[in-house]
């Protein structure tokens, strides 16, 4: 495995000598290589990654042993290397570091200039946003995970169970079928509970009647996935099926329409009427979408105030919802790649109302 930074580099190289990057995501997406420490710096088209030496080892092997560096005196390291190399402009990401951590980046290379705009995070989204056919690859595999877990789990539900029970039986299947970790904390929200979009799983017990909203995911090499679906335990009322129908409704048409050149807001607009039409659009509060990749909520954003256009390579989650408080909710989730002319849904469940 080698880093992916000539991209990088080229977009950096117009405003800054280097570029330091210290966030856990961004330090595995340029370097496939996992580790809670570590710091990437790129510069003169080149790459080196510094950790500690609980990593160096592993890191040796995955990127490369003249590549990795252990990270005991790294300022003292960095110093000489951008002497030699000229480095007088190093740009961090604005997004990601605390001010404690840019005040010790200051203290420690006062004769250095840091580029503290929007620069460098800007450039790194506007590379992460379009997904290669290798990423694509690990956000599949990490759906079919979540897929797999969600037929598991229509044969696991039953009356009087509680919502932590779903929540944790849908994380230990992802886990012990090839997840090397959930995407997110999972939901698993039943009944009144199923109106509050991220409500947290607790020891309600489901009854007849329920609905029951699941929102979960897996990651697979540091790659999310995103689904939500809502099932009913016994039959729902008409209200209850009313409410699923429109929610399905918007959630089709919107994944209709995605395409490469539709704005987020566009997209977000089209499942907003149809909800709305239907006497609903106080009750989803919430955006439409979201990008999904080495973060589970990244750019793009699809919502009434999202900036991007959707492009060829977007990885974008459709989720509209309707939420009535004191009575039930229900989300639809999938997760789809934007292609020139449309896009690809990479969610397989059926969406139809199951009844359990
Ligand atoms: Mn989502």
């Amino acid at each position: 495995m080698m880093f992916n930074t000539d991209k990088l580099w080229e977009k950096i190289s117009v405003f800054s000598d280097a570029a330091l990057i210290f966030s856990m995501e961004n330090r595995r997406y340029f370097t496939q290589f996992p580790s809670s420490d570590g710091a990437l710096l790129v510069y003169g088209g080149k790459a080196l990654f510094f950790t500690d030496s609980r990593y160096t080892e592993a890191a040796a092997k995955c990127i490369g042993e003249d590549k990795v560096i252990d990270s005991s005196n790294l300022y003292e390291k960095l110093k000489e290397i951008f002497s030699v190399n000229g480095v007088k402009r190093i740009a961090v990401e604005n997004d990601k570091l605390t001010l404690a951590e840019f005040d010790n980046l200051k203290e420690k290379l006062p004769e250095f200039e840091f580029v503290t705009s929007s620069a460098l995070s800007t450039a790194i989204e506007e590379i992460r946003i379009v997904k290669e056919a290798s990423e694509v690859t690990k956000i599949k595999a990490a759906q079919k995970i979540a897929e797999d877990a969600f037929s598991h789990i229509l044969t696991f539900i039953k009356e009087g169970m509680t919502e932590k029970e779903i929540s944790l039986e849908l994380d230990f299947y992802m886990l012990s079928h090839g997840a090397e970790a959930v995407s997110f904390e999972t939901i698993a929200v039943a009944g009144k509970n199923s109106s509050m979009p991220h409500g947290v799983p607790g020891e309600y017990k489901i009854q007849k009647g329920d609905f029951i909203t699941m929102d979960f995911g897996a990651t697979v090499d540091g790659y999310h996935s995103d689904m939500t679906r809502t099932v009913c335990v016994g039959e729902p009322s008409e209200k209850q099926k009313e409410v699923y129908e429109t929610v399905l409704k918007a959630q089709n048409a919107a994944l209709d329409v995605l395409h490469d050149g539709i704005t987020g807001v566009e997209a977000d607009k089209i499942a907003r009427d149809i909800i709305e039409n239907a006497g609903y659009g106080k009750n989803f509060g919430h955006g439409l979408g979201h990008g999904v990749g080495v973060e589970i909520h990244e750019a793009p954003n699809l919502s009434p105030r999202a900036s991007h256009t959707l492009k060829e390579g977007h990885v974008v989650t459709v989720e509209p919802g309707i939420y009535l408080p004191g009575e039930f909710g229900v989300r639809i989730e999938d997760m789809a790649i934007i292609t020139k002319d449309g896009c690809i849904n990479l969610t397989n469940c059926p969406k139809e109302l199951i009844i359990l």
